[in-house]
């Protein structure tokens, strides 16, 4: 626990220090990152380590192992106290705007005394930007469109899922080993997986709910409590985050969690199913409505079960058909246990890689997949890509290291960047020596939406590439997606055979799920991948597998559920 704390606020230290150094790149801003990752996958409590200890480890320097020891003593880090003064959270969201850099957040300040998204809104509707130096009206207009799209407005701020499901989920781990509890889980928004949040909704189970309400106030993640009742209590995290926690009787626990995932759409449907046969649906049971006996409310299984309906995954319930689905019976959505191999994967090899290719295919293997892809950046990627000589070395390492796993098929790959006319790296030739590739958008977001159409379907037109990336290139709450023809860009995969991912981590999990569900029962085909760039960075295919499921995707249009003959069949074709 204290090392994930620790580790989030060496995140906001990174994030603050970009602010304060002006520079997105900056170099301290990275060794906080690199601090925040070693702290998180250190392998005792901090508070049980020296400061020799911690210097030792890599990606910990003098001055992170420093900071580290001044929150195990004093419970506060100095420095990053006064970033924050320095810095509101009302200008920090300033700073996600697209277009809004560090520099220019700076000059609004200094110029039009702007520290808020709101502020910034009524000076561009009073045209104020545009006189400022370096400016212009052009760009007033884009970040006005950047606001709108993000529906960034004040009060109404929903949290980027990336922000909230991690911190969510170590709250709910902190819970379960409280004393008292029988279970916990992350309900709301968060457990349907929308991309962005309102607020953490956290059911916990417990025999005594009053005291365990009591006892939660005592959380160190709690900043200040907002709302407290018997069995509920609302607070704010030292993250700025809202959370509802409340209690309930194990016993209730299904009726509850059911109640409190939503959505609130879904809920009204099945208690007008409930109604339809004199029952009662609430947050503690489902019941008999004259004599109030209880009918179902342990699990959730039991509540679906009792209205004639199979149990819905969690990212499902939209009241967006899945109701009508479950009358049918049980729902084939991929899930976990169904992946069979990762096709999106760096090594140290990409300049943004942490991991050697031994370790990452050793993480594979330890997965138990039946196969992976390599997938370094190709060439035309400034700074992170690999030159062809580099790929040709890899190749043969990779030939090496296959002897030693018979288990696990290991594919040579690359991640292409598609250029804007469509084109990808490197010649024809040299790229059918890939087992595999996956080719994504890396620049140019603001063409206009017929250009990205082509752009893309000129891509998945491309023989040599297998899979398109990330395919609209958003980044949840800092960067709308490219715009483009959904229908005609799922035309182009069913006719060219082109896998379409969806990229597991928090920060984009994309392709968005409304293309993916436009997509159900078609010969159209996905393939779940993390992206990973670090060795834990394979657990981002849980999120992946989730986010599909938002999208109804089953097994079948999965191509990476598939055994290891089928998708060498599927690749090859
Ligand atoms: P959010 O927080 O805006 O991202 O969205 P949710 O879905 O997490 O909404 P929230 O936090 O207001 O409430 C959590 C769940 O509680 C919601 O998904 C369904 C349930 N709920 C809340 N209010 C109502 C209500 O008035 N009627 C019903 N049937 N359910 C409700
Ligand atoms: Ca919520
Ligand atoms: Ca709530
Ligand atoms: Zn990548």
């Amino acid at each position: 626990m204290l090392n994930d704390e620790v580790a989030g606020l060496f995140e906001e230290l990174a994030e603050l220090t970009k602010l304060e150094d002006l520079n997105p790149q900056s170099f301290r801003a990275r060794a906080y990152e690199s601090a925040a990752r070693a702290t998180r996958s250190l392998p005792s409590p901090a508070s049980e380590m020296s400061k020799a200890a911690l210097v030792a480890v890599k990606g910990i320097g003098g001055s992170s192992a420093d900071k580290i020891l001044e929150f195990v003593e004093q419970g506060r880090i100095d420095k990053l106290e006064r970033l924050r003064e320095q810095f509101s959270d009302d200008y920090r969201e300033l700073v996600r705007i697209p277009g809004i850099g560090g520099k220019t957040a700076a000059k609004l300040r200094s110029e039009l005394g702007i520290e808020s998204v709101e502020a910034l809104k009524e000076a561009i509707a009073a045209e104020k930007l545009r006189d400022l130096p370096g400016l212009g009206a052009k760009t007033e207009e884009k970040i006005a469109r950047s606001i709108e799209r993000l529906g960034l407005t004040g009060k109404d701020r929903r949290v980027p899922i990336s922000e909230a499901l991690p911190a969510a989920e170590r709250l709910v781990a902190e819970l379960r080993s409280t004393e008292g509890v029988q279970d916990a889980m992350v309900c709301g928004s968060l457990r349907r997986m929308r991309e962005t949040i309102g607020d953490v909704d956290i059911l916990v189970s417990s025999h005594d709910p009053d005291s365990l309400a009591r006892r939660v106030r005592e959380l160190p993640a709690v900043r200040e409590i907002i709302g407290a009742g018997d069995t509920k209590i609302s607070f704010l995290t030292q993250n700025g985050l809202q959370v509802d926690v409340r209690v309930v009787e194990p016993g209730q626990f299904g009726a509850a969690t059911l109640y409190f995932t939503g959505s609130k759409a879904h809920n009204i449907r099945l208690r007008q199913i409930a109604q339809q046969r004199d029952l009662l649906l609430n947050e503690y049971a489902l019941a008999d409505a004259e004599d109030g006996s209880v009918v179902a409310a342990a699990t959730e299984e039991d509540v679906y079960g009792a209205l004639d309906l199979a149990w819905i995954p969690p990212p499902m319930r939209e009241d967006d058909g899945e109701i009508e689905r479950a009358r049918i019976g049980p729902i084939d959505v991929v899930s976990l246990s169904d992946i069979n191999g990762d096709l999106h994967v760096h090594t140290d090899l990409s300049g943004d890689g942490e991991a050697s290719l031994e370790e990452m295919v050793a993480a594979a293997a330890g997965r138990g997949y039946g196969y992976v892809a390599i997938t370094d950046h190709a060439e035309d990627l400034a700074i992170n890509g690999a030159s062809r000589e580099q790929m040709l070395r890899q190749r043969l390492e990779i030939g090496e290291l296959q002897e030693s796993y018979p288990d696990l098929r290991i594919l040579h790959g690359s991640e292409l960047n598609i250029a804007p006319d469509g084109g990808v790296d490197y010649d024809p030739e040299f790229l059918s020596g890939f087992d595999y590739t996956v080719a994504s958008i890396h620049s140019h977001f603001d063409l206009p939406q017929d250009e990205q159409t082509v752009r893309i379907i000129t891509a998945m037109g491309n023989p040599n590439v297998t899979a398109i990336g990330h395919l609209s290139g958003r980044m949840i709450g800092r960067r709308p997606g490219v715009e483009f023809d959904v229908d005609a860009v799922l035309e182009a995969a069913a006719l060219t055979g082109t896998a379409i991912e969806i990229n597991g981590s928090l920060n984009r999990l994309d392709a968005p799920s409304g293309l993916i569900r436009k997509a159900h029962g078609r010969d159209i085909y996905f393939v779940i991948d993390t992206d990973a760039h670090r060795v834990s960075e394979y657990d981002q295919m849980r999120w992946g597998v989730l986010y599909a499921q938002r999208g109804w995707l089953g097994p079948s249009q999965c191509v990476n559920t598939w055994s290891v003959e089928r998708f060498l069949e599927f690749i090859e074709a």
